[in-house]
């Protein structure tokens, strides 16, 4: 996939990225009328990964669309075909046979096919981008309703004996770190086989292991060993350590760093330091390319975040590239990672809907499964802006975080409340997030003291009230370039002013953690002439962001800076 690290070397990767043959369906009507009868007047040909809104004429389109490629391979092997994103229901096809699908835009999943014969293949895929009130986001989200093929799709050559995957786990006692690396094998062949397991990593070989696997089986085996002196990944010190396993024919390379997240005494330490947190949130998205966002735009969002004075950013609202994730490992940049729970303050229904439970569930496995190695992430956020005073969220939330702590007991669990004073659902979290809007929304800036003293005595009733707190979406539109002598709604002195009050309220307040402003970079909306929501997006962009869409900095932004790197 796209990493900022080789994940195999032993094993055959290629990408797919490029130019495939592209047809919507607004009628449904299936591949053969849609493709083959208007093929070739009717088709067009599109670049993958890349969103179909982007082009002309496509603007609007919500629907079905059938993607083509082709493939070669040059004697019999076994392929996986890695899809890193696609919105939002997928169904592959390779050769006309029906062989996956996938929902949810945000993750990674994958088709295995083995014993493919030599020669060339098709590859189909059909994504269908709508949504609806069972969905992750449904189908009223604060962001476009982008389709497509968003991320990279990767061609795997696999042996007879693979390896599916690796969990590394560490326990640190001061510097030293206890490792375990559970590694996962799969045979895909007809007989009996026998595997050397090794595994390697700076200053450390792992003793090596002998796995037998039946035929068509798989196996686990666990590696241990321990490493001295360790240096420990922190904010702007990105340590990180590459792990290589080899199985057989195969092998995985992987990466983490050593640290330690614990909240203690309404703080949240890091390594064992208390840690303030300084940061926005951002959507990764860019008018152009909408969530097909291209890696060398990654590092200028990442430059201008440093530029900022941020410790962390919010990856709002959905599990974000993996490119974009590897380059906060490196940089020593924080991430609070999320599902994209999107339009459920509304009604409790949805939050009630089995099967959007069950979605949600699939969507925080699959993300923690995909990221659980990243050091830079510090929080796995459940969900966000859900009526947190129901008995429906109440069950959800016992779900979700029961599925998150079954799954990775080394970070901290949060999500994002809109309810704070009557909030049902604290006791949960190791960490609150806040979203309030006072000077946009809600009244004056100065509500936020209110609202904070009603909090507390809510926490405190619920005995929640030693928990760390973070404002985790505060701000005010502000429309780039309208500037003036006074502070007039939607200008960019307006905004301005919102944020640095806010800030200074949020600094002077010790049970505060942090603040996430809401956000970096203004966002397009979806604001249709059918459609009652967001008729108040000026542009049809959320115009809230410190920068423009463009990221050309607005009058915030430099006030935040001066804010952020005060302290520094
Ligand atoms: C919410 C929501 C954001 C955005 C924001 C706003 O807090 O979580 O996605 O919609 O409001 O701009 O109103």
């Amino acid at each position: 996939m796209i990493r900022t690290f080789r994940q195999h070397i032993l094993r055959k990767t290629r990408l797919l990225d490029g130019l495939w043959d592209f047809i919507t369906d607004p009628g449904n009507v299936g591949q053969t009328e849609a493709w083959y009868n208007n093929y070739p007047s009717g088709s067009r040909k599109l670049v993958v990964p890349s969103c179909w809104n982007n082009e002309l004429g496509l603007f609007d389109y919500i629907g079905a669309a059938w993607y083509r490629t082709y493939f070669d391979i040059t004697q019999e092997s076994s392929i996986r075909l890695v899809f890193e994103g696609i919105l939002h229901h997928a169904d592959i096809y390779v050769d006309g046979q029906h062989v996956g699908s996938h929902f949810g835009g945000y993750t990674q999943f994958s088709v295995v096919l083995p014993h493919l014969t030599e020669g060339r293949h098709e590859l189909i895929v059909r994504a269908d981008s709508t949504l609806d009130w069972q969905t992750l986001p449904t189908d009223v989200a604060d962001w476009y309703s982008y389709g497509g093929i968003i991320r990279s799709v990767e061609l795997q050559e696999l042996p007879d004996v693979y390896i599916e995957s690796l969990k590394m786990d560490y326990q640190l006692t001061n510097d030293q770190a206890d490792i375990s690396l559970q590694v996962q094998l799969q045979s895909l062949s007809s007989e009996d086989s026998e595997v050397v397991v090794n595994a390697s990593t700076e200053g450390l070989a792992f003793p090596a292991a002998i796995v037998s696997l039946s035929a068509g089986q798989s196996a686990q085996v666990t590696l241990r060993g321990s490493l001295d002196n360790v240096r420990k990944w922190d904010v702007g010190r990105p340590e990180l350590y590459l792990f290589t396993v080899q199985a057989g024919e195969d092998d995985y390379i992987d990466r983490t760093g050593f640290r330690t997240v614990e909240v203690s005494d309404g703080q949240i330490l890091l390594n064992g330091k208390k840690l303030y947190l300084q940061g926005v949130n951002r959507h990764e998205e860019h008018p152009e390319w909408g969530f097909a966002f291209p890696p060398k735009l990654m590092l200028k969002d990442l430059a201008i975040l440093q530029d900022l004075g941020c410790n962390i950013v919010r990856g709002s609202h959905y599990p974000q590239s993996q490119f974009w994730i590897d380059l906060l490992d490196e940089h020593g940049m924080l991430l609070w990672s999320e599902i994209p729970m999107w339009g459920c303050f509304m009604s409790t229904e949805t939050l009630a809907s089995p099967l959007f439970a069950e979605r949600g569930v699939r969507m925080l496995d699959e993300m923690i499964t995909r990221d659980y190695h990243h050091p830079s992430i510090i929080f796995w956020g459940a969900h966000n802006e859900i009526d947190t005073r129901t008995q429906e969220a109440l069950e959800l939330t016992k779900k979700f975080v029961g599925k998150i702590r079954s799954m990775d007991q080394s970070r901290l669990v949060t999500y994002a409340t809109m309810h704070p004073e009557e909030d049902t659902v604290l006791s949960y979290f190791d960490v609150i997030g806040i979203n309030k809007y006072y000077g946009w929304y809600q009244g004056s800036v100065d509500g936020f003291r209110d609202m904070l003293q009603n909090y507390y005595r809510n926490a405190e009733a619920q005995g929640a009230g030693g928990k760390p707190l973070i404002m985790s979406e505060f701000g005010a539109a502000g429309i780039f370039g309208d500037t003036g002598w006074e502070p007039r709604l939607f200008s960019e002195d307006y905004q301005a002013d919102v944020v640095q009050q806010a800030l200074n309220i949020f600094r002077e307040d010790s049970r505060i953690v942090g603040t996430l402003i809401w956000h970096f970079a203004d966002i397009r909306v979806d604001v249709r002439s059918d459609r009652p929501y967001f008729r108040d997006r000026a542009r049809s962009f959320n115009n809230k962001g410190l920068l423009n869409e463009y990221r050309k900095p607005k009058l915030a932004y430099r006030l935040v800076k001066e804010i952020y790197r005060r302290d520094q």
